[in-house]
């Protein structure tokens, strides 16, 4: 169904037909801080202007571009804002002391690399609303971030750029010129990207394990370059002198860091609530979206701390634009069509989905080439190694642990041809996703660092995933695809035959970039609001 003309006036008088709008005021603010033990409350009804599906990168890049402008906006996220610190006065727990901060409504922390020597690292955890979710996904298990600022909460901030001949395959209806010369620089700029002094980075002990890991790589002869980040290296720099409270010195990393670290909420997120015009209610889940009147009605359900559902406000927007991620977005669209709402959307919907090549895996040194019992949480160097037949981008990658453990530790992104597909199966999320269609992108990094193994005469490690395996490639940390831009979307991410509908986050972008992708996801959502802001709201 088509909803075509959506003038202001109709949405208004739309809007204001509602019979349950006057009661939105009291039913709202209610449902924004929900108690544990809160009743459910009844459906309350608002009625917005510009309504944003998540906080992560592609939401926070719409807001602030649509309240810049002058429009105002309505943002929508599952997860929690962070900016009350617990009892130990930290808003984010360090990797090793997890609690309920740390995982989605889990008791384990369920991280990728869980055992040691064959023995179990897991740790328990109290459920609550933790800033790392896992969802399992077929057999991918993809890990995402939860809260007011989404991804940008627990990722480890590299911001590499892109290939140019990765852009102009993966995303065909992007100009690649002005994608590098317009898009690319301004999301750097806005983002905080920067990169790690040189001299910092050769001299001190937080970052032996890159110089070994960096060593190793050149020997056998391959490139390794520098991996800007969103990280202030100028207060790392303060962390190794003392001078300032630790955050990436002090292992926080997937559960957040608590300094240093430039997440979403001090950059676009930031900037967006300072203009007034940006509204965010947190623990609230998008269901479904639908054509109305007016607009669309946007489902939701409201948890508390618990967990439990509290409350299902509905939202009556004049424009949605998903930013729930490849997952998130993939999936409230997949449901809204089952359910018979978005019936018109594309067959390529969920389709292109993959897991961006991630593999991780660890390599033993020698006893006389110790990786450091200091290392910092910011990974600054990657192994290049993209233009060759096993075409791998490698990260030397830190571990979190105060001791000496000889373990050199990489997390990959390795070319992979093949292409998933999420779909709905008895209405929960699933891919079609088998470990078999891993293989590629693991024989690509096997043959890359044998050359390393062959050469420094050192091993891979078989004792870290819990099942005797070297490579783990069952996880990402970069599901990417579900509505691909031009396929599912318009090339500027509208949803075709339904006037209003916007994607912008990660969903756009199939299955592979060969780097990390938050930098190119914001470039391109900023491009995609740039057509939207001169087009659709002139
Ligand atoms: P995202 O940032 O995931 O935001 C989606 C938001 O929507 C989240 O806040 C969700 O809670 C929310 N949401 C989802 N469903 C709903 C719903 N139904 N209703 C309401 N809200 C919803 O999406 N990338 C890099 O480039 N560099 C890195 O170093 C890096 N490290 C990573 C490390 C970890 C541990 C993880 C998990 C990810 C990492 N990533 C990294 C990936 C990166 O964070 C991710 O690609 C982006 O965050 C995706 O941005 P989106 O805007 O697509």
């Amino acid at each position: 169904m088509s909803n075509k003309n959506i003038s202001r006036r109709s949405f208004l008088s739309a809007a204001l037909a509602a019979p349950v709008v006057a009661a939105v005021a009291s039913s709202c603010a209610q449902v924004r801080t929900p108690q544990a033990g809160t009743r459910l409350s009844g459906q309350a009804l608002e009625a917005v202007d510009h309504l944003i599906i998540g906080t992560g990168y592609g939401g926070a890049v719409a807001a602030y571009r649509l309240a810049s402008v002058g429009q105002r906006v309505t943002m929508l996220e599952m997860g929690k804002r962070w900016d009350t610190p617990g009892s130990d006065g930290k808003i984010f727990t360090p990797i090793m002391k997890p609690d309920s901060r740390s995982m989605w409504y889990r008791n384990r922390t369920e991280l990728p690399m869980n055992t040691f020597l064959g023995l179990s690292v897991e740790q328990w955890t109290r459920r609550g609303p933790g800033a790392l979710d896992r969802r399992q996904l077929g057999d991918m298990d993809v890990y995402l971030g939860r809260g007011v600022g989404g991804g940008s909460l627990v990722n480890a901030g590299m911001a590499p750029r892109p290939r140019r001949d990765m852009v102009a395959k993966q995303l065909p209806a992007v100009d690649v010129e002005e994608f590098f010369a317009t898009y690319l620089p301004r999301a750097e700029r806005e983002l905080g990207i920067s990169s790690i002094d040189p001299a910092f980075l050769e001299s001190t002990p937080w970052y032996q394990y890159a110089r070994t890991g960096r060593r190793d790589a050149q020997q056998a002869g391959y490139k390794v370059v520098d991996i800007p980040n969103n990280y202030d290296f100028a207060y790392m720099q303060a962390e190794a002198a003392g001078r300032v409270p630790r955050s990436a010195l002090n292992g926080e990393l997937i559960f957040g860091n608590n300094h240093g670290k430039r997440n979403l909420t001090k950059t676009y997120l930031g900037r967006a609530e300072a203009t007034g015009r940006v509204e965010i209610h947190t623990m609230t889940e998008v269901l479904t979206v639908r054509p109305a009147t007016g607009g669309y009605r946007v489902e939701t359900q409201v948890r508390n701390f618990d967990g439990t559902i509290v409350a299902r406000p509905t939202y009556l927007a004049r424009r949605v634009y998903f930013g729930a991620g490849s997952v998130g977005t993939t999936e409230i669209l997949l449901r809204s069509a089952a359910q018979g709402y978005l019936t018109d959307l594309s067959p390529e919907l969920g389709r292109g989905w993959g897991a961006n090549g991630n593999v991780t895996f660890g390599r033993a040194n020698h006893l006389w080439r110790p990786t450091g019992n200091k290392q910092s949480m910011v990974p600054v160097l990657g192994i290049d190694n993209w233009d060759s037949p096993n075409a791998c981008f490698a990260e030397i990658a830190p571990l979190p642990v105060p001791l000496e453990l000889y373990l050199q530790f990489y997390l990959v992104i390795a070319d992979n041809p093949n292409s998933g597909t999420l779909s709905l199966q008895n209405g929960r999320l699933t891919s079609n996703w088998v470990r078999s269609m891993n293989r590629p992108a693991i024989e690509k990094v096997r043959a890359t660092f044998d050359v390393i193994n062959r050469q420094q005469g050192t091993l891979y490690r078989n004792d870290l995933f819990g099942n005797g395996e070297v490579f783990n490639a069952d996880f990402t940390y970069h599901p990417l695809g579900g509505a691909v831009l031009g396929q599912v979307t318009d090339a500027y991410g509208r949803l075709p035959g339904y006037q209003g509908l916007y994607v912008t986050d990660g969903s756009l972008i199939p299955r592979l970039l060969g780097v990390n992708p938050y930098l190119t996801i914001t470039a391109l959502a900023e491009r995609l609001m740039d057509e939207i802001l001169t087009k659709d709201l002139a």
